[in-house]
C-alpha cells in the first residue's frame, strides 16, 4: 500500500520536474520565416528609395535558440548596401539596432549570428529570450541601409 501511494507521488513529482527543467532554458522548435524586404516597411519610407527596390530574407532560428541564421537577396537598391541589421520592434515603428551583420553585404549574402553579435537594448531581454521572441513574430525586423536611405531602404518584420 505504501509503495502503491508512493508510485502515485512520484510520477507527478518527477513529470513537474521535466516540466519545470525544460521551461528553465528558453526554447522551442526550430522555425522558419521567409521574409519579402519592402521600401513601404520603413518606418518612414525613405524619398530616395529605387522604385524598384526589394529582397528577400530566409530567418532561421533552431531549436536551442543558439544562432540566428539570416540569407538575403536585394535588387534595385537606390545605392550601395552599407549596413544591415535586426532591428528589435514591431513593424510600426523603428526600433534599436540589435544584431548587426558583418560585411561584406553582395546580394546575395548569408550570416549566422550567435550571442557574441548581440547587442542588449536597454532593458531588452538577453540573446535566447530574444530569439525565442522572434519565433512568436513580432518582436524585430529586417533593415538594409543604402548610401541614400542611411536610415534604412528596405526592411520586413520577422513574423
Ligand atoms: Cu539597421
Amino acid at each position: 500500500m505504501k509503495r502503491a501511494l508512493f508510485g502515485v507521488l512520484l510520477v507527478p513529482a518527477v513529470m513537474v520536474w521535466v516540466w519545470a527543467c525544460g521551461s528553465s532554458e528558453p526554447q522551442g522548435p526550430a522555425k522558419v520565416f521567409n521574409l519579402t524586404l519592402t521600401p513601404a516597411n520603413e518606418t518612414p519610407p525613405c524619398t530616395d528609395a529605387g522604385v524598384n527596390a526589394t529582397g528577400t530574407a530566409k530567418v532561421t532560428i533552431p531549436a536551442d535558440n543558439s544562432s540566428v541564421m539570416v540569407d538575403v537577396t536585394y535588387s534595385g537598391l537606390s545605392s550601395t548596401v552599407v549596413a544591415a541589421h535586426i532591428h528589435a520592434g514591431g513593424a510600426a515603428a523603428p526600433g534599436p539596432v540589435v544584431l548587426p551583420f558583418p560585411g561584406p553585404y553582395d546580394s546575395p549574402f548569408s550570416k549566422t549570428l550567435t550571442a557574441s553579435d548581440y547587442v542588449f537594448a536597454t532593458g531588452g531581454p538577453d540573446f535566447p529570450t530574444f530569439l525565442s521572441e522572434l519565433k512568436d513574430g513580432g518582436a524585430g525586423y529586417v533593415n538594409l541601409h543604402t548610401t541614400a536611405c542611411q536610415a534604412g531602404e528596405v526592411r520586413a518584420e520577422i513574423q
